[in-house]
């Protein structure tokens, strides 16, 4: 559509300025001729009405953002992960449908007038609740990430899938509603040589994992919802553990059984799984605390530049299993020049954090990374300095700093610069 009155009309980029919105660089159509600017179809008839869909969801133009698994990862669906759409999310709080989902055996499909929790072992009294006994404690909310310690494990030896949703997508970060651990464990009268718990899943695989008595005490939650609202059935409806900062195997879905003893364990996913084989080959084990890590969510190969040279945000997430980010790096050069980014949203306690760095982008390659510093000071390293403390073997625990190389036309694509 032309406009008559082009040399006299303010444009949208004059007004945008006028209204202190507008940074040096930021491209804006003219005012009159985006002709979407129009009467469109659904101004001229009547919408849904309420009750359309009694549950919502998202509009049809956002169906690409969803989870996705890669086919070759595992062999079988119901022993797989997918991954959360990290390119496509915003904020800090990822949306219940797009939570990334690791099952061994499927997803439970548990009917919680059926379900039962209990304890027992090294107790004063052994004791089995049902969900209704459980909503009958004091419940608190915690906003926690839950990264599986596999994530980002596919990149130890080199770059290898293309998108952040690939590269770092085995995390989600929710708000809790649970009751405290230590409650129910007061409840039943652990006794003094009580030092460990077994926390175990109703799913087939019956997922059990060895948790020091201390972290039980102090942080961890036996959560039933999720949002606002039950947990989903792949997070483990009606009942998980959540044990925060720790790696995501611990947080046993579908939970049904808490034994009490006075030494580990030993099963499968803390010896031959969730172990990193060294490079003198002995192994490393028990390494529950996620370190700080942090990544480009965008632009990322998943989510190109598609605007052209000018105003550019940067969009990212840092966290870390001990504690709250204050500060993030950004360089858009592979790190001859680092810029500190702007925190930006809640910073809570082994929450994931959102930052954003926005900048002038001059059309020229770009090598983009990010880089963590946690509460505690400690800072994000290289893949570099990860493999020369850890060798080649590793899978598990990678926080190494992640490049993404932006090329001229805004296209992003994994990489690894040294
Ligand atoms: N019962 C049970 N709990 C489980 C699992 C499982 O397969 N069964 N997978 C574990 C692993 S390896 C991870 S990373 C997290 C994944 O949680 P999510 O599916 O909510 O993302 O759950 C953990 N808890
Ligand atoms: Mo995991």
């Amino acid at each position: 559509m032309s406009n008559p009155d082009k040399t006299t009309k303010p444009s949208r980029r004059a007004f945008l300025a006028g209204a202190g919105v507008a940074g040096a660089g930021l491209a804006t159509g003219a005012f009159a001729q985006d002709s979407a600017i129009t009467v469109q179809p659904w101004m001229q008839e009547l919408g849904d009405g309420v009750d359309a869909a009694p549950y919502g969801m998202p509009s049809p133009y956002e169906k690409d953002v969803k989870r996705r698994t890669v086919e070759w990862l595992t062999a079988d669906n119901a022993s797989s992960i997918n991954f959360t759409p990290l390119h496509n999310l915003d904020g800090i709080i990822t949306p219940n449908g797009l939570c990334f989902e690791r099952h061994h055996s499927g997803v439970a499909r548990v009917d919680p007038a059926e379900h039962r929790l209990m304890i027992h072992g090294l107790v004063d009294k052994p004791l089995v609740f049902t969900m209704d006994d459980l909503k009958r404690f004091p419940r608190s909310n915690h906003v926690y990430f839950l990264e599986c310690a596999a994530n980002s494990g596919m990149e130890w030896r080199g770059s290898q899938l293309n998108g952040v949703q690939f590269t770092h997508g085995m995390i989600h970060n929710v708000m809790y509603t649970g009751i405290p651990l230590r409650l129910l464990l007061e409840q039943a009268g652990v006794k003094p040589s009580g030092k460990w718990i077994l926390a175990e899943g109703a799913d087939a695989a019956a997922m059990t994992r060895s948790i020091p008595m201390e972290k039980a005490l102090d942080d961890c939650l036996v959560a039933f919802a999720m949002n606002g609202e039950a947990l989903r059935a792949e997070q483990g409806y009606p009942l998980r553990l959540v044990v925060p900062g720790w790696e995501g195997n611990m947080w046993i879905k579908w939970l049904r059984r808490l034994e009490i003893g006075d030494e580990p364990w030993h099963h499968r996913e803390e010896t031959s799984k969730y172990t990193d084989l060294l490079a003198d080959g002995t192994a490393r084990r028990f390494t529950w605390e996620m370190d700080a890590k942090s990544v480009i969510t965008s632009p990322s190969p998943q989510a190109p530049i598609t605007h052209g040279p000018g105003r550019t945000v940067i969009n990212g997430v840092a966290w870390s299993g001990r504690g709250t980010i204050p500060r993030v790096d950004v360089t858009v050069d592979g790190g001859m020049n680092w810029h500190e980014a702007r925190m930006d949203g809640p910073s809570l306690d082994k929450s994931m954090h959102r930052f954003y760095f926005e900048f002038d982008w001059d059309g020229k390659p770009l090598l983009l990374q990010s880089r963590a510093h946690d509460s505690t000071g400690y800072v994000q390293p290289t893949k570099e300095a990860l493999r020369k403390l850890r060798g080649l073997n590793s899978i598990y625990h990678n926080n190494g700093i992640q490049t993404w190389s932006v090329d001229a036309d805004g296209r992003a694509e994994n990489v690894e610069i040294s």
